[in-house]
């Protein structure tokens, strides 16, 4: 499976509200090429580390492509500029967020610029939790345990909400 990971949390000028932003990222992918073959359910999920910005929409999705990862990674940005993200200091509040979390089995070596699976996925509800609607029983190539596995240890310190329970 490879998976990328949508996150949100200004509202964009063009696009609307987060969880807007995020479906309107996911269609312009579509538009350049990338198969969707499955989405989960949005989160709102407080910041990590925990700060007083907004809360985040958070999703992912599987996709399917011929894109090696770097390429694949390329279009994510290409995309984030797109919709007007501006990269500022390191987790600053943005429009869109599109992260490669993993690609297939591919394990990338330090040295490369691209790290996947994504180095702080384990650490991440708001990655983990919407990982269990696409697959449950995915393994982490390099931990070795299941999205369900990394999920049942995550710090309990993040708070998350389905949309539909509001
Ligand atoms: N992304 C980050 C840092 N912190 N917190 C939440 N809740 N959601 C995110 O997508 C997120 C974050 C860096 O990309
Ligand atoms: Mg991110
Ligand atoms: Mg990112």
């Amino acid at each position: 499976m490879i998976i990328i990971a949508l996150g949100a949390n200004l509202e964009s000028p063009e696009y609307g509200l987060p969880l807007q932003t995020c479906l309107s990222a996911l269609s312009r992918l579509e538009e350049l090429g990338l198969g969707i073959v499955k989405t989960s359910r949005w989160l709102k999920t407080a910041p990590v580390p925990v700060s007083d910005q907004p809360w985040y929409v958070n999703g992912v999705a599987a996709v399917e492509t011929d894109l090696a990862p770097a390429a694949l990674l390329a279009l994510l940005h290409q995309v984030e500029e797109e919709f007007g993200r501006v990269r500022t200091v390191t987790n600053a509040p943005r429009v869109i967020d599109l992260d490669l979390i993993a690609y297939h089995e591919v394990i990338s070596s330090p040295d490369e610029h691209l790290v996947i699976p994504h180095p702080r996925m384990q650490e991440r509800a708001f990655v983990l939790l919407p990982l269990l609607d696409l697959d449950p029983e995915w393994k982490h190539p390099l931990l070795n345990k299941t999205a369900r596995e990394l999920s049942q240890v995550l710090p309990d310190d993040q708070e998350t909400m389905l949309f539909a329970e509001e």
